[in-house]
C-alpha cells in the first residue's frame, strides 16, 4: 500500500446547491471529478488526524464505486477512523445520527436524494459537519474556492474493502469498520417514541403500508416497523434498495408514489400510509384516501408533539423554510413559542437547533425532523405519525380534520416547471424583481397585495444574511404566492410556485385544494408571465 500524490485541474461548476453537489451519473464518472471534490472538502478540514469520518449513501448507481475512492482518499488524509455503511448504504438521517453518537468530525453523504438514479440518472456529494447536519454556506463556499483552484490530489492504491462484511480493516493508518447502517438508528428511535403503544396497534390489527421506493429507507423501515414493531410482514413494500430505484423517481409526492396513492385510495385501503424517497429523509403522510401536506403534517405534529416520550417536555419553538405553508405558526402561537421562518435547505435550521431555539423543523417539500438529528427525518416522521395514532385512537382524517376546525386551513400547493431555459427561468425571476416596488397595495382581483418582497434572512445566532432567497406576495387576507428556482435540479431550471389560502371557516374546509387555490394560480400567471417565459401553458408537476 502507497499513497499517490495525482496533478488535476479543476472542473467548473462544482458548487454545491440547496443539498450538495448534484450532477449527472456522468459528470461523476469523469475521472478525477469525484477526487476533486473530495479533496477541496478535505482541504477545507485542514489536519484530521485522529478524527473519524462518517461514510455511506443512498445506493444510487455509482454508489460503491464512489465509497471505495473516498475510502482510499480519507486514508491519504490521515483520517484515524472511518465508519462506513454496510454495503455502503446509510440514509442521510442515519449518517446525521453516526456523527453525533461517535463523536466524527463529519460524514460524507452519497446522494442526490429524490432525483432519479441509474447510469442516467444523477448522483450528489455532500459533507456533513460534526453536529451531524449539511455544512453551513461559509463551509460549502470555501470547498467550492477550492475546488477553482486544485492542482493535486491523494490517494491511496490499496485494494477494495470489502463492504459487505461488518468490521474493522485497515487502509494505511485508517481503521474502516463497516457498520450495521440500522442498529444506531433504531436505537434512537426507540428512545424517542412509545413502542410499546405501537406495538400493541398493530396487535390489534391496525393496517399501514410504507412505500420505500426501492431507495435507501426499505432496509430501515423493515427492520424498525415490520420488526421491532411486529407489523406483519408485508407491510413495507418495495423494501429493497435498487441502483435505479426500480425506474421510478424516488420522490414521495402524490405524483411518483403512484402505487401507494392507489392502494391509499381503495375500499380496503390500510388504516396509514406513508412513504420515504432516496436517502431517507423526506417522508409523505397519508391516511385512507385522505392525503396529509408536508406543511399540515408539522403543524399536527407539533400541536401534538407531547404525546411522544421523547418531546414530553414540550418544543422550544418551530422552524420552516419561508415557503412551506404558515399552519405551523399558528401552533407556535398557540403554545405560546417563537416560529422561526428559514430560506429552503435544511442547512438553515442547524443553527437554530444547535442554539435550542427550536425543537421541530419542516418544509413543504416533505422534509420533517427535529432536534434529535441535523436532518430531516422521512422514518422518524411516520413514527411519530404512529405514536399519534396508537395514543389518540384516531384516524389520520380525523386528527387533521380536527386540527384545522381549531387553527383554520392553510390549502397549500407547489406548482413546479421543470427542465425550464435557464436563461428564460433568471429573467422571469428578474422581472418579478423588478415589479416587485409597484405591487404593494395593488389589487389583483379579490386579493390586495399587502407585501411584496425578495425574501432575506439573518440567522438570529450568528448573524449570517442570505438575501434573494425567494420572492413573496402576500395579500391582505392571508393567501400567498411565492416564486423560487430550484436549487436542486440537474437539468435546466425549475420553477416552483408556491400558492397558500388560509381559510378560518370550517364551513369552507371541504374544497378540492386546486379548486380552492385556482384564484391565487391565476394571480401568479398574471403578475409573473409564467406561460410567456416558460413556454409552458401547465406545471410539469403539481403537489
Ligand atoms: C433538499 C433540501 C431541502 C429543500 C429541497 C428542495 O432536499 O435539503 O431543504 O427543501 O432540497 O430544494 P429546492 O426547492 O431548492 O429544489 P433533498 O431531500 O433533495 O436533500
Amino acid at each position: 500500500m502507497s499513497i499517490t500524490t495525482v496533478n488535476t485541474t479543476p472542473f467548473p461548476g462544482q458548487r454545491p446547491g440547496t443539498s450538495g453537489l448534484r450532477k449527472k451519473v456522468a459528470v461523476f464518472q469523469q475521472a478525477g471529478y469525484l477526487e476533486n471534490f473530495v479533496q477541496s472538502v478535505f482541504d477545507t478540514l485542514g489536519d484530521c488526524g485522529g478524527k473519524t469520518l462518517v461514510l455511506g449513501g443512498d445506493g444510487r448507481f455509482h454508489n460503491r464505486v464512489a465509497v471505495q475512492t473516498i475510502l482510499r482518499m480519507a486514508a491519504a488524509h490521515g483520517f484515524a477512523r472511518v465508519l462506513v455503511g454496510q454495503g455502503g448504504i446509510l440514509s442521510t438521517p442515519a449518517v446525521s445520527c453516526v456523527i453525533r453518537k461517535h463523536g466524527a468530525l463529519g460524514g460524507i453523504v452519497l446522494s442526490a436524494s429524490h432525483n432519479p438514479g441509474g447510469p442516467d440518472g444523477d448522483f450528489g456529494i455532500k459533507y456533513n459537519i460534526a453536529n451531524g447536519g449539511p455544512a453551513p454556506e461559509n463551509v460549502t463556499e470555501a470547498i467550492f474556492q477550492r475546488t477553482a483552484t486544485i492542482a493535486h490530489y491523494r490517494i491511496s492504491d490499496a485494494a477494495d474493502i470489502d463492504l459487505n462484511r461488518l468490521g474493522p480493516s485497515r487502509i494505511e493508518q485508517t481503521e474502516v469498520t463497516v457498520i450495521d447502517p440500522v442498529a444506531d438508528y433504531a436505537e434512537l428511535m426507540e428512545r424517542l417514541f412509545d413502542f410499546d403503544a405501537i406495538r400493541q396497534l398493530f396487535a390489534g390489527g391496525f393496517r399501514m403500508c410504507f412505500d420505500g421506493m426501492h431507495a435507501v429507507s426499505g432496509p430501515y423501515a423493515k427492520a424498525i416497523i415490520e420488526g421491532q414493531l411486529g407489523a406483519p410482514a408485508g407491510t413495507v413494500i418495495n423494501a429493497v434498495p435498487l441502483e435505479d430505484f426500480g425506474g421510478h423517481h424516488p420522490d414521495p409526492n402524490p405524483v411518483n408514489a403512484a402505487q401507494l396513492i392507489e392502494i391509499m385510495a381503495a375500499d380496503n385501503a390500510p388504516d396509514f400510509g406513508a412513504a420515504s424517497d432516496g436517502d431517507g429523509d423526506r417522508n409523505m403522510i397519508l391516511g385512507r384516501k385522505f392525503d396529509v401536506t408536508p406543511s399540515d403534517s408539522l403543524a399536527v405534529l407539533a400541536a401534538h408533539a407531547t404525546l411522544a416520550p421523547g418531546y414530553r417536555a414540550g418544543l422550544k419553538g418551530i422552524a420552516r423554510s419561508m415557503p412551506t405553508s404558515r399552519a405551523a405558526d399558528r401552533v407556535a402561537e398557540a403554545l405560546g413559542i417563537p416560529c422561526f421562518e428559514t430560506p429552503t435547505g435544511w442547512k438553515f435550521f442547524g443553527n437554530l437547533l444547535d442554539a435550542g431555539k427550536a425543537t421541530l423543523c419542516g418544509e413543504e417539500s416533505y422534509g420533517t425532523g427535529s432536534d434529535h438529528i441535523r436532518e430531516k427525518d422521512g422514518l422518524w416522521a411516520v413514527l411519530f405519525w404512529l405514536n399519534l395514532l396508537a395514543v389518540t385512537g384516531k384516524s389520520v382524517e380525523q386528527l387533521v380534520s380536527e386540527h384545522w376546525k381549531r387553527f383554520g386551513r392553510n390549502y397549500y400547493s407547489r406548482h413546479d416547471y421543470e427542465a425550464v431555459e435557464t436563461e428564460a427561468a433568471n429573467e422571469l425571476m428578474a422581472s418579478l424583481r423588478i415589479k416587485l416596488a409597484t405591487l404593494k397595495g395593488q389589487d389583483l382581483g379579490h386579493h390586495v397585495v399587502a407585501l411584496a418582497d425578495d425574501f432575506d434572512y439573518t440567522d438570529p445566532v450568528d448573524g449570517a444574511v442570505a438575501s434573494r432567497q425567494g420572492i413573496r406576495i402576500v395579500m391582505t387576507n392571508g393567501s400567498r404566492v411565492v416564486f423560487r428556482l430550484s436549487g436542486t435540479g440537474t437539468e435546466g431550471a425549475t420553477l416552483r410556485v408556491y400558492l397558500e389560502r388560509y381559510e378560518p371557516d370550517p364551513a369552507f374546509h371541504q374544497l378540492p385544494t386546486q379548486q380552492a387555490l385556482y384564484p391565487l394560480a391565476l394571480i401568479a400567471e398574471q403578475v409573473a408571465g409564467i406561460a410567456d417565459w416558460t413556454g409552458r401553458a401547465h406545471p410539469t408537476v403539481t403537489t
